[in-house]
């Protein structure tokens, strides 16, 4: 649902007739369904830095517990002059957390699609490591990477992807962007992954539903982006917000629910909505430990090393070839 994205115009969004189409294409779908990365426009990008704040929303608070006690850890079993390439902009607490502790960092390259979130996550790095050669990358991550020649030799490339990020993947899409690391990564590197374990299915659905509404706020702002760059007329008041978890699948499953019987307009097409049908627009994979070895085996690459926060509910795992 995630991997593939168009291509983009300079600020790293699909032009106008792209994302029309894809999203016709999704709500022809049966069930519909449209891809959560449509998400990050710039308001529900500021949605979810707050959605990290939220009390229920423990993963963010859990990975950087994590970090607190380990990034020593972590960055022995790397070993000196590692190059960290970043899939995302990256949060600056986490990414601060694992560069401290590095020793000898060659270079530091931030991929991320985003030009503004980009150029701001660099500027607040490069004041903390002014010594770090920083090596932006104006990039989608889910697609090839060609990586900058690094200002000197590196003993390994490491690949950082945290947050959980890769739980918005279907299984399958997961498992071709750990092997499209594997390959940037080359034949010494390595894969370090933020990966949310299984737990109280209470707990995992509170996260998604917070008491504040910003998750529901976060997801109804797709509706608020297609009405403002589609000319759609999707009614705000007439979809609610639902995530549950779905146990056998492993996984939050976000869908938007229409409140009654309806027809939107999208582009010169006409979409009926039945009351009380439902478009997928989110997964949120959770994993046991065995089970996320097993998915990163299935892209070529072993754990290593599997690191959790204090309360066991968050895990970064090492993984190589
Ligand atoms: C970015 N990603 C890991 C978040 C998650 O937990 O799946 C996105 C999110 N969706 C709702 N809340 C947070």
């Amino acid at each position: 649902m995630n991997t593939v994205r168009p291509d983009q115009d300079d600020d790293g969004q699909p032009s106008r007739a792209q994302l029309l189409a894809l999203v016709q294409r999704g709500l022809r779908s049966r069930p519909k369904r449209l891809p959560s990365w449509l998400f990050y426009d710039e308001r529900g990008s500021r949605l979810f830095e707050r959605i990290c704040e939220q009390p229920e929303y423990y993963l963010t608070r859990c990975e950087i517990a994590l970090l607190e006690r380990h990034a020593a850890d972590i960055a022995r079993a790397f070993g000196p002059q590692v190059r960290l390439v970043e899939y995302g902009s990256g949060n600056a607490v986490k990414t601060r957390l694992l560069l401290e502790q590095l020793e000898d960092p060659v270079c530091y390259v931030p991929v991320e699609l985003a030009a503004d979130a980009l150029r701001v996550s660099v500027e607040r790095l490069g004041r903390l490591f002014p010594e770090l050669p920083l090596q932006p990358l104006c990039a989608d991550f889910t697609r090839p990477l060609r990586l900058p020649v690094a200002p000197r030799a590196p003993r390994r490339t490491v690949i950082y992807f945290p947050g959980s990020t890769l739980g918005n993947f279907e299984s399958r899409d997961a498992v071709a962007l750990l092997r499209k690391m594997r390959g940037e990564m080359g034949e010494a590197g390595g894969v370090l992954v933020g990966v949310d374990l299984k737990k109280d299915p209470a707990v995992i659905e509170a996260a998604y539903n917070d008491a504040a509404g910003v998750t529901a706020d976060f997801t109804l702002n797709l509706l608020v982006r297609l009405n403002r760059e589609l000319g759609c007329d999707f009614d705000l008041d007439a979809f609610r917000h639902r995530a549950r978890y779905n146990r056998l699948a492993g996984r939050v499953e976000t869908h938007l629910v229409s409140q009654r019987a309806q027809e939107v307009r999208v582009g010169r097409m006409r979409i009926r909505f039945a009351a009380q049908e439902a478009m997928l627009v989110e997964y949120s994979a959770k994993y046991a430990p065995a089970e996320f070895a097993a998915l990163a085996n299935r892209a070529g690459l072993t754990v290593r090393h599997r690191w959790t926060d204090p309360d066991g509910m968050f895990a970064a795992f090492c993984l190589g070839r």
